[in-house]
């Protein structure tokens, strides 16, 4: 890997190029702002590994032919800011080596979405956020930068922002959710009509949408959510019917997991997200 800011030694060997690779594959192992569970900054790390345990041609056709493992962007310590940056830095250079390329984002903490979005703002409309939480927030505790403001942050770049399963949030985020211009949620999709009224989306799923029954092992786990099958369904359904940009993949937390599923699971799911495009 070619950028200053990509660390290459625990990606995955597949056998296909940054270049021509249909899918890529990107760490982003930070989480200098979680305000309640931190070790998230170990997911990239620990989903690569399940994901190497699992079997990658079951539904026809080899993930080792279409998949490149980019790395992981390079972490500024507790630097929020310079961390950002990189991100995008990062983004705009794997964007310039294959601009068609599906990016599937490993997290790390939710405010990695922000960066991501900003160095793909040109490419799309809308981010769909399948999270228990709206992350709308203005401030967390004073601070602008914060997984609780993610989605903030994202709507003042003149982003919609569509929810599916939200479950829990503070009078601040309901207020900002129903006062501001371009914000919906939904409680279940219609597959057929998805009711997003944009073409280009950024799919940003926070693994705490689902029910802690299912994955406990997050940042910021809720009592409620939805099952592994609810999830897959609802990406299948937006793969079908939007332009998916990108995908982030957030929030899952190794240091709260003594239990190997809880990775398979997440690496389960980058798996069905890939298969769910080449269908
Ligand atoms: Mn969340």
């Amino acid at each position: 890997m070619q950028h200053k800011y990509l660390e290459g030694n625990l990606r995955l060997d597949t056998s296909i190029g940054l270049e021509d690779a249909k899918h890529l594959l990107l760490g982003v192992p930070f989480d200098g702002s979680s305000s309640f569970l931190p070790g998230s900054r170990f997911a990239p790390t620990r989903i690569r590994e399940a994901f190497l345990e699992s079997e990658h041609d079951q539904y026809g056709g080899d993930l080792w032919e279409v998949l490149c493992d980019a790395g992981n962007v390079s972490v500024a310590g507790g630097d929020v800011e310079e961390t950002l940056r990189r991100v995008r830095e990062v983004v705009s250079y794997l964007r310039s080596v294959n601009p068609e390329a599906l990016l599937h984002v490993l997290g790390g903490e939710h405010l990695i979405s922000l960066p991501l979005v900003e160095a793909l703002k040109d490419e799309v409309d809308a981010v769909v956020c399948l999270d228990a939480h709206l992350d709308l927030r203005d401030r967390l505790n004073g601070v602008r930068l914060s997984h609780a403001t993610v989605m903030r942050r994202i709507h003042e770049l003149g982003k919609r922002v569509f929810y599916f399963y939200p479950r829990t949030f503070a009078e601040e985020e309901k207020k900002a959710s129903e006062q501001l211009e371009g914000i919906e949620s939904f409680t279940d999709i219609i597959v057929g009509n998805t009711e997003i009224s944009s073409d280009n989306i950024y799919l940003s799923i926070d693994f705490d949408v689902l029910d802690p029954r299912v994955l406990p092992a997050v940042g910021n786990p809720h009592p409620g959510g939805i099952t592994y099958e609810k999830l897959i369904d609802t990406i299948a359904a937006l793969t079908e019917e939007k332009n998916v940009v990108a995908v982030d993949y957030t929030e899952y937390n190794p240091l709260a997991d003594p239990n190997p599923a809880w990775a398979a699971t997440c690496s389960q799911i980058l798996i069905d997200t890939i298969r769910a495009q080449e269908k």
